[in-house]
């Protein structure tokens, strides 16, 4: 028995983590097994690459550092989490993974999309998200929920245009492979974002059990 990969991306405070837990919710309502995770992230030894990647430092992160570091984080997390709970057939709901390492170190840092595209294919093989959702925001709205929580991390002091090119590379991978992706509109009220997974949901059960 396989389950079902999916991954949530999108801009900072695009309402990931808050619509993670609702789509969990529906899910476990109806009986299914669901595994939530983050990126970087997920297992001890990944949380604590995390807190490397996103604490603020005096000491400049090299881009290749800072990608090879996500990933990995992101082998330690798919060995420990994600290919056990894909084999039990979870569903695993991912807070970001390698659309985020292509929107951010892609889109954001410049990092040419052949290299990334080789550091995915050594780390995962032929694992990728059976569906990722993207929550799609304008930048100044994402970063204004993200700054109303206080403390920035390394990413979130980055400028606009950063994030700018973060969004347009989310957007442009999206359009490039419409069958993968769904595209949110996270700028509505959280009533009118969680009633579009509502509507999802029918044909997540029939992926699962299908
Ligand atoms: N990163 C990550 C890379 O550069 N490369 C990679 O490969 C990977 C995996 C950490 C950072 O790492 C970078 C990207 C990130 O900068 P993260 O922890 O996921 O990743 O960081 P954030 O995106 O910053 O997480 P946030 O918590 O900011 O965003 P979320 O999860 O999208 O937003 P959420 O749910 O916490 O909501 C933020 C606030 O907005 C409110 C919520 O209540 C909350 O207060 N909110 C809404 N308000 C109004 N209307 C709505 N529709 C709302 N939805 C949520």
């Amino acid at each position: 028995m396989s389950g079902l990969f999916i991954t949530l991306e999108g801009p900072e405070g695009a309402g990931k983590s808050t619509n993670r837990e609702y789509l969990a919710a529906l899910l476990r309502e109806r009986g299914v097994e669901v595994q939530l995770t983050r990126e970087p992230g997920g297992t001890p030894l990944a949380e604590r690459i995390r807190e490397l990647l996103l604490a603020p430092s005096d000491e400049p992160m090299a881009v290749d550092t800072e990608l090879l570091l996500m990933f990995a984080a992101r082998a330690q997390h798919i060995a420990q989490v994600i290919l056990p709970a894909l084999a039990r057939g979870a569903v695993v709901l991912c807070d970001r993974f390698t659309d985020a390492t292509y929107a951010y170190q892609g889109g954001g840092r410049g990092v040419p999309e052949s290299r990334i595209a080789e550091l995915e294919r050594f780390v995962q093989g032929d694992l990728r998200p059976d569906l990722t959702l993207v929550f799609d925001l304008p930048v100044e709205v994402g970063l204004a929920r993200a700054a109303a929580r206080g403390r920035l991390d390394r990413f979130e002091q980055e400028d606009r245009g950063f994030f700018e090119a973060v969004r347009q590379a989310y957007l442009a991978r999206a359009a490039a492979s419409p069958a993968r992706y769904r595209v949110l509109d996270a700028a509505q009220p959280l009533s009118a974002v969680q009633a579009d997974l509502q509507a999802l949901l029918p044909q997540l059960l029939e992926r699962l059990h299908g």
